[in-house]
């Protein structure tokens, strides 16, 4: 059963999709936290960081991060957060990086 992101990615559900490359697909969230909101999901299914392989499409999720950042023109800096498990807050169990930016971030997080 594929999961709602890899239903985004291979386009079976809409979404607005700013960055995509051979590991990775980027789209704004549906719920945005900030002016600037972006997930960016490693094509391969990794429920999340507790179930990280070795190696995989995750391994590019910061190099893509940098690249949508600069895009999306976020010069006075961002926040990439990744939610893992109940206690992280995480509701979608396919790994996925947020990208936050266009305002100042609080910290500590909530
Ligand atoms: P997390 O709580 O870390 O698992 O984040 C999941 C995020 O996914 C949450 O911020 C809302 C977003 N989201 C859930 N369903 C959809 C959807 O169908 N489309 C988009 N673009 N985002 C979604």
């Amino acid at each position: 059963m594929p999961t709602l992101f890899t239903k985004i990615i291979q386009r079976e559900i809409p979404a607005d999709i700013v960055y995509e490359d051979d590991h990775v697909v980027a789209f704004r969230d549906l719920d945005p936290q900030a002016p600037v909101h972006i997930l960016i999901v490693p094509r391969q299914e990794v429920d999340g960081l507790a179930e990280l392989p070795e190696t995989g499409d995750h391994l590019y999720i910061l190099n893509a991060a940098k690249t949508i950042a600069e895009s999306e023109g976020l010069t006075s800096g961002y926040r990439l957060v990744i939610n893992q498990g109940v206690h992280g807050g995480q509701s979608v169990q396919h790994l996925h990086a947020h990208l936050l930016g266009g305002r100042k971030m609080n910290w500590p997080p909530g």
